[in-house]
């Protein structure tokens, strides 16, 4: 699965909007027919799923609304592709000055120490009003949550996309989900088009006005130390574990696995020696 490669200087402008806006896009970071191939792929491995009984449950609170929608929790437990986009590509060290804990210790230097939260395909029928994503929100610049959305489709106004009111990440507020906010914008995205944000940035998503609303690949990425949403390293099985880069073992949390022996050290956290024990 390839990525572009995003060099020193768009790292630094990227981060830069990131803290002044609280969003940075890299445009056209997989190339566009890839990415309406894999929004093909993504309604195909859906149909499957619902044909075999397999829907995914519901998420509980005010997203619960998007239950309806055509989504497909976990797919890189069902797609390769999708996996190696959520754990490999230089998107990553956009994220390493964010989420890393500087303290960590025990990993080459400029290697990525957050962990993957979510990885999701969603088709954007439904709205979903304006939100955060994390459940305690942090004033200024302080962040241990960031998002990605990676269009598969066209995402716009029309097509179910997203709205984003830029800056809202340092207001260390929940916004009120039942206002439309004047300040918000519209991120229009082409097929390929990877937006990143900070969870805290207050966001939402519009009605699809079209028969065939967008599709994303939406990804989390948190702190090592936030407790994982799932268990990936259980859900993948250890062949396939083994079969990715140590690097990419780590973002699916394998070194950072509480453990189940009470006479463990209580550092939760790891090196690559741990992989070998997984
Ligand atoms: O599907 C999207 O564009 C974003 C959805 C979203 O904000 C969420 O699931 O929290
Ligand atoms: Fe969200």
């Amino acid at each position: 699965m390839k990525t572009r490669a995003i060099d020193d200087s768009e790292i630094e402008t990227s981060l830069c909007s990131l803290q002044h806006d609280g969003f940075c896009v890299l445009k056209q970071y997989i190339d566009p027919s890839v990415a309406l191939v894999l929004a093909k792929r993504s309604r195909k491995i859906s149909d499957q799923l619902i044909a075999n009984g397999r829907k995914t449950k519901a998420p509980i609170g005010m997203q619960r609304m998007i239950s309806e929608d055509r989504l497909v929790n976990n797919i890189i437990n069902y797609d390769d592709d999708f996996l190696t986009l959520a754990s490999a590509g230089d998107h990553l060290k956009i994220l390493i000055p964010i989420l890393n804990d500087p303290y960590y210790g025990l990993l080459p230097e400029k290697h990525p120490n957050y962990i993957l939260g979510q990885a999701n395909v969603r088709e954007g029928t439904s709205a979903l009003p304006f939100h955060v994503d994390t459940r305690i929100l942090t004033k200024g610049l302080e962040c241990w949550s960031m998002q990605g959305v990676l269009a598969l489709s066209a995402k716009t106004k029309q097509t179910g996309g997203l709205r984003v009111r830029p800056g809202s990440h340092v207001l260390g507020q929940y916004p009120d989900s039942k206002k439309v906010y004047d300040d918000s914008i519209s991120v229009d995205l082409k097929p390929g088009d990877f937006v990143l944000f900070d969870s805290q940035l207050h966001h939402a998503t519009f009605a699809s006005e079209v028969n065939f609303p967008g599709w994303s690949f939406n990804l989390t990425y948190r702190a090592w130390w936030v407790k994982q949403q799932f268990d990936f390293c259980k859900m993948l099985g250890a062949k396939k574990l083994k079969s990715l880069t140590p690097q990419q073992q780590f973002l699916l949390g394998a070194c950072t696995i509480p453990s189940s022996d009470p006479l463990s050290s209580p550092s939760m956290r790891g090196g690559y020696e741990l992989l070998e024990t997984v």
